[in-house]
């Protein structure tokens, strides 16, 4: 045997690259190159996918789960976590479990499958995810907007030929909310078709480098240039009408008399980008034929996430690009029945219990765990299930929890390391290989800028006895009802009350049928795979189960389309995607117009002395989790502290020097680089890093460990709306350490 060459997605961001492993004949993986036969990356590759092997071959991978710290064998360790979250339920009842999401669960297909249930099983209302400290503002946004907190439009980036970006940098991001291999060369392409791209950031981002256009803009006060926005296409009759959205848009006048206090000249103190820059950006976007405002993590992690969310889909709306070719449109994944109707958003179900913060989409703010683990009384949180997560590095004054983390009673993450946040953990059940896992990206394919479909089955075969993720989160479903037995009887359920409901709906292809009947035809293999075969024969594309013989089916999508399959240009689909209640566009939501009460405060009173500290991204960087990857840590320092060389002066510091930075939550010490690529006042330090805490086992990253920006990241700073965290604008102050500690 020598060596073979396999296929899959890569699982590390939202870009779903196809990739082409060779292996050894040990199964170990020596090359990584980009699939060129995938119809949407068509080879693309970045440094993170091209060391997948190394991420793979991690000798610092936890092999077994550890109980205590001791290695087990899995029916010990789930024994371990049956005993652990009963006791703590027998005596505290069901809230005092709580549970944490983090980023990679969105990327895998076990999490979008299995979570729910793990939810489910153990009846908490303490529910927190990464998504709190990312992207809950769109979801809120667009739950309000179009009445379902996950159709997100995207930018047809593709076909469009004017594309306003606002607080995202693809060129180190590869891309987020808007699914794309090779977000810059679809840049590129933008501007060689003749079309514009502006970026708006408070850095000169290689993004911005790399725009016809860069807006410097004040840390959290994209609200106020996009209200300034609004207000002009009004004031200068600019507004689209639209034949596809006549009779469907709710709020035209509302939020036409509410931007009426947002001209131009009133927001330049605030946002610092002059009146007749706003203007013109207005003129352009209404000018141009087919143009998209896209919004991302920046407009997001601030305390107008959720207003920013809006306008920028109030934009697509008002310049008639909502839903059209070239625009803002809804992709339609193969996987998601487009017959289901859903209940028309809401948030507040409940709220939680020291800080009282509304729930939304089912969950509480990542940014009040803390809240929730220390403070005493009923309901309060003594043991917490992580799963993908890493919130003593990630969540907003991180420190605070990671010291809340130590006072569990019980505590068991879902994680193939032992990290700054599983070292707490009673058990660690580790997941296996990418190599040895099945992907399909339930999540993000509902985000892509094409219709796409790819299944890779393991490339590697998985161990006697070792469970799959998916098997592994079923068991812990089981788990946490105090039960245990063979996990995929949970599939079992899950299958059989789908096909039960979709066969008893008017509209669903298979309206009418034998559910029995359904249920002999799926995919003969793992439970796992019987699920996606099902939801992709009940999707748009899907065969209906032999009501349309050519449409899709797992099987077909395996064996067929190995290197993936091309659904096709995005296509306007707003009937099937709308659920408000009004069944329009509702334009100006009250909540989003009463929320305008704080803009017009901080109209009346800029505050734009103090210096404000931003995060950012690097290309060879994920969060938290891949700096114990040899290849993308070599090199120099990225955990610097950019300044400006005006405030560099300021304060006495040059490159390399230590500067102390502090918040009201806390400390850190960075090294500086002065660089004019940021805004005078401005500070910016990226996160995931700080890998110096004891008790962990990823070596590689215990030498590289920089510090950690959550530091002083406030979790008290909350976007009100979404309760998403607020990173961006976090006001600090800073000193030059005197004299430099050698390192
Ligand atoms: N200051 C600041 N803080 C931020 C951000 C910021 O911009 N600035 N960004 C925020 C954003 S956008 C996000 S999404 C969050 C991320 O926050 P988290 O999701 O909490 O953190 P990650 O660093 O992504 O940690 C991922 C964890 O998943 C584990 N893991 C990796 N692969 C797998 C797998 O296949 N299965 C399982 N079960 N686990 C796996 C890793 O070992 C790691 O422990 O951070 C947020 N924090
Ligand atoms: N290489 C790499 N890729 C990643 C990740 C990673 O950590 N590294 N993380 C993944 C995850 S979890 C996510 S969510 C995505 C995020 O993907 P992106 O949204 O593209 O994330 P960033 O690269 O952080 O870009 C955010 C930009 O917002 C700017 N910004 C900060 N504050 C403001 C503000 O107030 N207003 C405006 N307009 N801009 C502001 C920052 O300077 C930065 O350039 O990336 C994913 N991809
Ligand atoms: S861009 Fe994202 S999906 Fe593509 S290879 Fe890099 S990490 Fe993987
Ligand atoms: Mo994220």
């Amino acid at each position: 045997m020598g060596d073979r060459t396999a296929f899959r997605t890569c699982p590390l961001c939202e870009a779903l690259c196809g990739l082409e492993l060779t292996l050894d004949d040990t199964g170990a993986v020596t090359r990584v190159r980009g699939d060129v036969k995938d119809p949407f990356s068509k080879g693309f590759i970045c440094p993170k996918g091209a060391t997948l092997g190394s991420l793979d071959g991690d000798p610092d991978r936890l092999a077994e789960p550890l109980v205590n710290g001791e290695a087990t064998g899995w029916d010990e360790a789930f024994e371990a976590v049956r005993q652990g979250l009963a006791s703590v339920i027998e005596r505290h009842g069901r809230d005092a479990v709580a549970v944490y999401i983090g980023n990679p669960t969105a990327h895998s297909i076990a999490g979008p499958l299995y979570v729910a249930a793990i939810v489910k099983a153990l009846g908490t209302r303490n529910l927190f995810t990464a998504s709190t400290a990312d992207q809950m503002p769109k979801h809120v946004a667009c739950g309000h907007m179009f009445g379902d907190p996950l159709a997100i439009p995207v930018p047809d980036l593709d076909r469009t030929d004017h594309l306003l970006m606002l607080g995202a940098n693809p060129l180190e991001s590869n891309g987020s909310l808007a699914s794309a291999p090779d977000f810059p060369g679809r840049l590129k392409a933008i501007q060689a078709r003749g079309g514009k791209v502006t970026v708006v950031d408070p850095r000169r981002t290689r993004t911005a480098a790399l725009a016809d256009e860069h807006l410097f803009i004040r840390p959290g006060t994209d609200a106020f240039f996009l209200m300034a926005l609004v207000h002009t296409l009004f004031a200068e009759d600019l507004v689209a009408s639209p034949e596809h959205l006549a009779g469907r848009v709710n709020g035209l006048d509302d939020l036409r008399a509410i931007a009426v206090d947002f001209a131009p000249e009133r927001v330049t103190p605030v946002t610092g980008i002059p009146a007749d820059v706003i203007r013109r950006t207005a003129r352009e976007l209404a000018g141009a034929g087919r143009a998209a405002v896209y919004g991302r993590i920046g407009t997001c992690t601030q305390a107008y996430g959720t207003l920013n969310s809006w306008l920028v889909d109030a934009l697509n709306v008002l310049t008639g690009n909502l839903d059209r070719e070239g625009g803002a449109m809804f992709p339609r994944p193969a996987h998601m029945p487009v017959y289901r109707r859903k209940k028309p958003f809401t948030t507040g179900r409940w709220r939680s219990r020291v800080r009282g913060l509304p729930e939304v989409n089912g969950e509480l703010p990542v940014a009040t765990l803390a809240d929730e683990l220390e403070t005493p009384g009923e309901g309060q949180v003594r043991a917490l299930v992580t799963i993908g997560g890493n919130p003593a590095l990630s969540s907003p004054n991180a420190a605070r929890l990671d010291r809340a983390l130590a006072g569990l009673e019980f505590m068991v993450s879902v994680d193939p390391y032992l990290n700054e946040t599983t070292r707490h953990a009673h058990v660690v059940l580790p997941p296996p290989r990418p190599a040895q896992t099945p992907h399909y990206d339930i999540a993000l394919t509902g985000l892509a800028v094409r219709d796409y479909a790819r299944y890779s089955p393991p490339v590697v075969p998985l161990p006697d006895g070792r469970p799959s993720e998916a098997m592994l989160l079923a068991r812990l479903a089981m788990a946490a009802t105090g039960a245990d037995g063979d996990p995929a009887a949970l599939d079992e359920v899950i299958i059989t009350s789908t096909l039960a409901k979709a066969t008893a709906l008017a509209g669903s292809p298979v309206h009418g049928r034998e559910p029995d009947e359904l249920r002999k035809m799926l995919d003969s293999g793992t439970s796992t795979e019987q699920r996606l075969d099902m939801m992709l024969r009940l999707g748009p594309y899907g065969d209906g189960f032999g009501a349309d013989p050519s449409g899709l089916t797992l099987t077909r999508l395996r064996t067929e389309h190995p290197h993936g399959l091309d659904l096709g240009a995005l296509k306007p689909r707003l009937d099937e995607v709308l659920c408000t209640t009004s069944g329009r566009v509702e334009l100006c939501p009250s909540t989003f117009a009463a929320d305008v009460d704080r803009l017009h405060a901080a109209l009346g009173a800029p505050q734009n002395d103090g210096t404000v500290l931003i995060g950012r991204r690097h290309l060879r960087s994920n969060n938290s989790w891949l700096h114990n990857v040899p290849e993308l840590v070599r090199g120099s320092n990225t955990c610097t502290l950019q300044l400006n060389p005006a405030d560099a002066e300021r304060i006495g510091v040059a490159a390399g020097d230590t500067v102390r930075v502090t918040s009201r939550t806390g400390t850190v010490e960075a090294v500086a680089e002065p660089t004019d690529t940021v805004m005078p006042g401005v500070v910016s330090l990226p996160h995931g890093w700080g890998h110096d805490r004891p008790g962990t086992r990823t070596a590689v990253a215990r030498e590289h460990a920089g510090v950690n920006v959550n530091a002083v990241t406030d979790e008290q700073e909350i976007d009100p709306l979404s309760g998403n965290a607020v990173f961006n604008g976090v006001p600090v102050t800073l000193e030059a350490v005197s004299p430099a500690p050698v390192s």
